[in-house]
């Protein structure tokens, strides 16, 4: 069986972990290829609000299995947390977890070397979580990184501690004032790597390999956005790892002419947490309404997230790199009252109108150029199917199919689970 890819196409926060909650009844297994805590996964059903970080968000479905592929990398201390909430509310972890011998570990350290880093930046600082993601890929491919199979040789400990030396002098080498005590830490630390290693560790590629020989289907879901691709993304302002779709095949296994849908998520504005170019950013009334309505904060950190319209050249861009065969557009419901609504379809580049991502898109070297669209002020969210939609919405969606040249085969009409219109 192929395996099918769920994906964000703009800067994150596109609301993935509420798809794949609701696409799990159809697969058997549910994995996570890339990122790590920095990811903020939002759940509602029930009435219950559940944020995910590590955890493939299929974990509250009892038959499916969960999956935290090799481009995956953990932060024991926070992995832990996020098993406690989940046995806090009943959820049998145990049987349906799985860990990739290959992924690996975040350290302390690592976080500490993230905020001097970002401190030693100022003003140009990325914006980083600060949960030790870009330390902890840079000892990856630095080929220094401890995996999780590791934690299994009696020597593991020797290992950390070469490592977290080593990142004590690079924290000295910046330069600047980070106040941590490491031994507290380190107590921390190791009891969590208690815990992650009484968990189910796995040969992942192996096991992916015999779960599609064997017929059962998988969902592998993206963390953060395309935008943030390290390779795509808009450098260096974006997250360490491939967001996008090649990122599923190194980030688990999967040869490239396995990958069957490609389920692409955008809101119906656009959104973006943390520093760095974004053309359509709105600092009026028309972003302050979609931050309120839309309740745009980061799902990790808290942090207020930058509003805008959408943006259609980034859009096509991220609908090109990741091969997109669906599109899910979400939030939707957040743009009732506007009167006018407005997409870039275009940029001004250096006196030039351009249809594609240029390399800089910094604001000094691009306007976008927009299309106005007639809003709506029906409320959605009470909405059950297509044919309630707004005639104004309607029209806003098939201008992107048009497009975009792909259908829209979702749209999300609130967080909970059941305010998914199907098309
Ligand atoms: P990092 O932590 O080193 O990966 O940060 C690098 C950039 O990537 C952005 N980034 C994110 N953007 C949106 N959502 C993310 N997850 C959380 C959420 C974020 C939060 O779901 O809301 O709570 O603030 C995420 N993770 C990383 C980050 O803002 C930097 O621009
Ligand atoms: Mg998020």
């Amino acid at each position: 069986m192929a395996v099918d890819l769920l994906l964000g196409l703009q800067w994150g926060d596109e609301g993935k972990g509420k798809i794949v909650d609701v696409l799990t009844s159809k697969y058997n297994i549910i994995a996570r290829f890339q990122g790590g805590p920095n990811a903020g996964h939002t759940l509602v059903f029930n009435g219950k609000k559940h944020v995910l970080h590590t955890i493939p968000s299929g974990i509250f479905h009892k038959e499916a299995a969960n999956l935290v592929g090799n481009g995956v990398v953990i932060d024991p201390v926070i992995f832990k947390k996020e098993l406690d909430k989940l046995e806090e509310q009943g959820v049998d972890y145990r049987k349906s977890l799985l860990i990739s011998r290959k992924a690996h570990i975040i350290l302390p350290t690592h976080r500490l070397l993230d905020a001097a880093s970002e401190a030693s930046k100022g003003k140009a600082k990325i914006g980083s979580t600060l949960k030790g993601i870009g330390p902890t890929y840079m000892d990856k491919t630095g080929r220094n990184g401890l995996r999780v199979g590791d934690l299994e040789l009696t020597n593991w400990k020797e290992k950390y501690r070469a490592l977290a030396d080593k990142h004590e002098a690079m924290i000295d080498f910046h330069n600047v004032e980070i106040q941590y005590d490491l031994a507290e830490l380190e107590t921390e630390f190791f009891e969590a790597v208690k815990v992650l290693k009484s968990l189910k560790i796995i040969d992942s590629e192996e096991y992916v390999h015999q779960a599609q020989k064997s017929g059962k289907t998988i969902l592998a879901e993206g963390a953060q956005g395309s935008l943030l691709d390290i390779d795509f993304g808009t450098y260096p302002f974006v997250t360490s790892s491939n967001t996008t779709a090649a990122g599923a095949c190194t980030g688990l296994g999967v040869a490239p002419n396995q990958i069957g849908e490609v389920f692409g998520i955008f809101k119906a504005y656009t959104t973006r947490v943390g520093s760095g170019p974004f053309p359509t950013e709105l600092f009026d009334e028309d972003g302050a309404q979609m931050a309120k309505i839309g309740q745009e904060f980061g799902a990790t950190t808290g942090r207020a997230r930058r509003c805008g319209w959408l943006d259609l050249v980034a859009l096509k861009y991220a609908c090109q790199v990741n091969g997109v065969t669906q599109l899910m557009m979400m939030k939707a419901d957040v743009l009732s009252g506007f009167k006018t609504l407005k997409v870039a379809t275009a940029y001004t580049y250096q006196g030039e109108t351009i249809e594609h991502l240029p390399y800089n898109i910094e604001p000094e070297n691009v306007t976008p150029l927009y299309k106005d669209f007639k809003g709506w002020s029906e409320d959605l969210t009470g909405m059950e199917d297509s044919s309630t939609l707004p005639e104004a919405l309607n029209e806003y969606i098939a201008f992107l199919e048009k497009e975009l040249e792909i259908p829209i085969t979702i749209v999300s009409v609130g967080p909970d689970r059941k305010q998914t219109i199907f098309r």
